[in-house]
């Protein structure tokens, strides 16, 4: 591997970031939060409706089912936050449950912004429902939503679908430890985490017979061709989805199936992959239901209740900020 360095004027945090995981020594990587432009978003959206993918589903199901006890268990009056919104709509069902007792106002936090002009189209029309979209990284969205909140009024954090799983496991829990800083005790957090289950499937959720999931990853470069001028040729590289059987996750690589230099000009950076040399785009942590307790304590949380899906293993975890 080699790299070299261009002159450039300034770097776009993209770029910077494109930047530093390409040039990391050993293995390179780029930032999965790169993954949802606009092409990448609408793949995800396709991603979540494959048979293969049962995640999403099972997240909504449990959504659906339990929102009523989900609600009951919450303190009144509360305002909802959401890292993450995506589209927005599995989201729906609590905030149903939370306007039937209460006028509710719903902080969707997300940097793709078309992620959240989907997720205020879906949320917009629900009666006693106010969207106050945040257009930021999830925690500086979430200390704007709690400064602005009154003396008395309690937050309910969603984190949904499993997001916490990009997350290195440490770093995971650095994350929760920090947003319990900017929370009260009594605070809520519906934590949704994708449980360990049968490799087979595991394995086919993250590489799709369809190449949805291909796409998905492989839009990653196309992206950086688009928007920093780069060079990538899609064709001269695979799709890979791999269990990490010691850190116990999916990972998402795009392997170079030749030896290759891509020039990537506004990040001033000149690369030579070799062939079989491959980018890692993304983990995702699976998680045991019985380990969640224990990740609660550590950081400033008691886990309340965990409503599990049997069909597609994943839970739905109530955390109260102590
Ligand atoms: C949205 C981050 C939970 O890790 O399963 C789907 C993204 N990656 N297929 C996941 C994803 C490949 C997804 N998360």
């Amino acid at each position: 591997m080699l790299a070299s360095s261009l002159p450039v004027r300034h770097l776009s945090e993209f770029a910077a970031d494109v930047r530093a995981g390409l040039t990391k020594p050993g293995q390179r990587e780029l930032p999965s939060k790169y993954l949802y432009d606009e092409v990448g978003s609408a793949l995800f959206e396709t991603i979540c409706v494959l048979p293969e993918y049962g995640l999403t589903r099972a997240d909504a199901r449990l959504l659906q089912k339990y929102a009523g006890e989900i609600v009951e268990r919450l303190p009144s009056p509360i305002h909802v936050a959401e890292l993450g919104s995506g589209s927005g709509k599995k989201t729906r069902w609590i905030l149903e449950a939370l306007a039937q007792r209460q006028k509710t106002y719903y902080y969707p936090i997300e940097i793709s912004p078309y992620a959240l002009a989907a997720c205020a189209k879906e949320l917009g029309q629900i009666d006693l429902v106010s969207v106050v979209g945040y257009e930021q990284p999830y925690l500086e969205g979430l200390r704007a939503v709690a400064e602005g909140r009154e003396e008395q009024g309690h937050l309910l954090v969603l984190f949904l679908g499993s997001t916490i799983g990009n997350f290195d496991r440490d770093a995971g829990e650095e994350f929760l430890r920090e947003m319990r800083a900017i929370l009260r005790p009594g605070d809520a957090l519906l934590l949704g985490t994708d449980l360990e289950k049968d490799m087979a499937l595991q394995l086919l959720a993250y590489d799709d017979p369809a190449g949805v999931t291909a796409a998905f990853n492989l839009n990653l470069l196309a992206r950086i061709n688009r928007e920093l001028g780069a060079d990538f040729d899609l064709r001269c590289f695979r799709h890979e989805a791999r269990w990490n059987f010691s850190e116990r996750r999916m990972e998402m690589h795009l392997r170079s199936t030749q030896r290759q230099k891509v020039e990537i000009p506004a990040a001033g950076l000149r690369i030579s992959l070799d062939e079989d040399e491959t980018l890692w785009t993304e983990s995702s942590h699976k998680y045991k239901a019985e380990a969640i307790p224990g990740m609660a304590a550590r950081t400033g949380f008691r886990c309340e209740e965990q409503w599990i899906d049997r069909e597609w293993p994943f839970a739905q975890n109530l955390l109260i900020a102590r």
